[in-house]
């Protein structure tokens, strides 16, 4: 008995020892959030100051990019450390727990749990209601409300829009207050938690937010930083979609997100976007209310921050709203770290990748290095922002089609051999299709060929269950979820 009290005394002794030098870790997911933050300078009137002082005291990469243009694909990759190649994951189902090869995937949280962390996720960090289920103790200790919208006007503020006017696809301002919504309460869960932190254990945060997810509301405070007079649009070029491939417009044939067309024509592209601004406000002051709740806490000083998006978001670029793409509105993304051994107010411009997170965080909290991961850790280049890094950036959108980005070029090959390339230095905008049909490849052969050697091969087929936004190309052609494409049937 003696013996027994005195092992359990040196095995307390012994974890707080280990524990009181590990880093907390904070990760601050947002759903839908593309370059408009003043980090990332994607828009020039874009007010975001909580991202722009986290920026100010870490490091910001500013060739970051998902793995996969869409909600469940990127976090099921991001979390589990696998590119949807090689999960089959690409569609909003499966969850991926649900696949026999993934039930006991040891996921990014899971991960730190094993190393004694306990372990919080409050909001959106996996898709919809995933892990809250049957078994959701063993995806976290501690589960916290899960995202939602908060207040809803009675009915939708604009027009019915195509694909089933979808009760999500909706943009405006109404009376209601920001304490309604629920990224506020998401925010506030989260302060109560580092309120109330216990202390003999170090903590993994994860907090995800739900805007500048549609429908985008925000109350008039928000709207009011973006006067409609003078707001600028993003740079709309008309006809860019002349040279890109056909099948640039089957990753996204059919989706509740409407096409520019349809904004044009009832004249809701500068209300999406002045919506969206005031959403990404909004949603910075939440990030900004869990960051000055860890500045004021006991942990400031020994807590890993990591911000990130899932993917981005077409405001009308590319004659499409919404995600589902493989240009940079759609796969370039806030990727922030700050905390101990992260330098300060500096910019790695090198590409990296989501995936790259898991591996990140673990090296940063000096933990074993995690096995069986696709990411690379970023730390060789938070210690030389400099650094170069080899690897280009991955993103795929279903099986077969995938963008390739270094520190210059974007190179995009679809599942029938289509290709884009453009020259992200010169063409910031990626207007121009430098391998379109009728041009002459061969002065780009060597930069394709350099590229190309890093697509994804030997895909994992399509996961079972895989449903909603899935694309197949099959013997007789392509098909979206299930029904045959007909090109002519294309909607602009
Ligand atoms: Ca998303
Ligand atoms: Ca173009």
């Amino acid at each position: 008995m003696f013996h027994r009290l005195i092992s359990c005394l040196v095995v307390v002794l012994l974890t707080s020892a280990v524990f009181a030098d590990r880093p907390n870790v904070l990760m601050i997911a947002i759903d839908d959030l593309n370059d408009w933050v003043e980090p990332l300078g994607g828009h020039p009137d874009v007010k975001t100051p909580a991202m722009a002082a986290l920026a100010a005291r870490g490091l910001t990469f500013t060739n970051a990019h998902c793995q996969a243009p869409l909600c469940n694909p990127s976090r099921t990759s991001l979390m589990t450390g696998l590119r949807p190649t090689d999960t089959g994951v690409y569609g909003l189902s499966p969850w991926f727990r649900a696949l026999p090869e993934f039930k006991d995937r040891v996921t990014l949280p899971q991960y730190f749990q094993s190393h004694g962390y306990r372990t919080l996720i409050g909001g959106k960090i996996y898709h919809g209601g995933n892990g809250r289920g049957r078994d959701a103790e063993k995806e976290c200790d501690v589960w916290g409300p899960n995202a939602s919208v908060g207040a809803k006007p009675e009915k939708k503020l604009i027009p019915p829009t195509p694909g089933g006017n979808h009760p999500l696809m909706d943009w405006g301002t109404f009376p209601h207050r920001d304490e309604d919504k629920g990224d506020w309460q998401v925010a506030s869960w989260a302060v109560d938690q580092l309120e109330s932190m216990p202390d003999e254990q170090p903590f993994f945060l994860s907090v995800g937010f739900f805007l500048p997810h549609v429908p985008c509301y925000a109350t008039q405070k928000w709207f009011d930083l973006y006067p409609d007079q003078t707001m600028t649009m993003p740079p709309l070029l008309p006809g860019d979609r002349d040279d890109t491939p056909e099948s640039s417009w089957y990753i996204h044939w059919d989706l509740p997100e409407p096409r520019l067309s349809w904004l044009e024509a009832n004249h809701q592209t500068r209300p999406l976007v002045r919506s969206y601004l005031a959403c990404v406000s909004f949603v910075d002051s939440q990030v900004g209310r869990v960051l000055d709740a860890l500045e004021a806490s006991p942990y400031a000083g020994n807590t890993i921050v990591v911000l990130w998006s899932d993917h981005g978001y077409h405001l009308g670029e590319k004659a499409i709203s919404g995600k589902n793409s493989l240009w940079a509105r759609s796969t370039h993304v806030p990727l922030i770290f700050a905390g101990p051994g992260v330098p300060k107010d500096s910019k790695c411009n090198q590409p990296a990748e989501l995936l790259d997170i898991y591996p990140t965080l673990a090296a940063l909290a000096a933990l074993d290095e995690p096995q069986g991961m696709e990411g690379i850790s970023l730390l060789p280049q938070i210690e030389d922002p400099q650094r170069p890094r080899e690897r280009p950036a991955i993103c795929s959108h279903n099986a077969g089609n995938h963008s390739v980005c270094d520190t210059r070029w974007r190179y995009i090959r679809y599942a029938d051999g289509a290709e884009e390339l453009y020259d992200r230095n010169a063409d910031p905008d990626e207007y121009d299709n430098l391998v379109a049909p009728g041009r002459d490849r061969l002065p780009f052969a060597d930069v394709i060929a350099k590229l190309s050697q890093w697509l994804p091969t030997d895909e994992r087929p399509l996961a079972a269950g895989s449903a909603h936004r899935i694309l197949e190309r099959r013997a007789d052609g392509f098909y979206w979820e299930e029904k045959k494409i007909v090109p002519s049937e294309r909607v602009r």
